[in-house]
């Protein structure tokens, strides 16, 4: 990892470190998600409205987060019973580097888009304490990430996030409303059936 200094750019109050990983730190980054799959496998989360999420997810850390017809909600454990695997070292160590929380992380959510999938607007809110940043890592195909505001609807702005980019939504930014409108798919060739990985760190309990 390159060091973090300042983030080249503030949108929102969102900042986002352009390359912070480089090829390297992205292709180690891949191999700890591989394990991290292996041990959780993706699933595809439905929404408490009954409709099946576009993304594939899983998690690593004492707690994940599900969504089935009883809602959103932080657990202990995957829906096959079995305990979360550790959030990678790698992970932790961009948390560290950019995070500004003394507290670490408690889980990491890893999204997986392939070509068609995408995140609408949310707000990250299953927490228990918003004074604690989110922070994201970007893997694999460029995605079009649009910022709102705190209240649902109004001006948004868009930013295209590339392989290796890092993103921290702290302090005023952390409740702003957020979703990935498109993947774009053959922009990068770290993964090797295309797609794009998304992690996102976070203390929840
Ligand atoms: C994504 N990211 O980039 C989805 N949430 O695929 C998020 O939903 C997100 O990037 C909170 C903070 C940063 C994020
Ligand atoms: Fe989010």
């Amino acid at each position: 990892m390159s060091e973090p200094r300042e983030p080249a750019l503030n949108v929102r109050g969102v900042a986002v470190y352009p390359g912070l990983l480089d090829r390297p730190a992205q292709e180690a980054m891949v191999q700890a998600v591989r394990r991290v799959v292996e041990a959780a496998p993706l699933f595809r989360p439905v929404t408490a409205r009954g409709r099946e999420m576009s993304v594939r997810m899983t998690s690593a850390g004492r707690v994940g987060w599900v969504s089935d017809r009883r809602g959103y909600r932080y657990e202990p454990r995957h829906p096959s019973g079995a305990p979360w695997p550790p959030i990678p070292p790698e992970a932790l160590a961009v948390w560290r580097a950019v995070s500004g929380d003394s507290a670490d992380p408690d889980c990491c959510i890893v999204n997986f888009y392939d070509a068609g999938a995408k995140m609408g607007m949310h707000q990250d809110r299953d927490e228990a304490d918003f004074a604690h940043p989110v922070v994201s890592i970007s893997l694999g195909d460029d995605a079009l990430f649009r910022i709102g505001n705190r209240e649902r609807g109004g001006k948004t702005e868009s930013l295209w996030l590339r392989s290796g980019d890092v993103l921290v939504m702290g302090g005023k930014a952390r409740l702003l409303h957020h979703g990935i409108d498109r993947v774009k798919p053959g922009t990068s060739t770290l993964l090797r059936e295309g797609g794009r990985l998304n992690l996102t760190l976070r203390v929840a309990l």
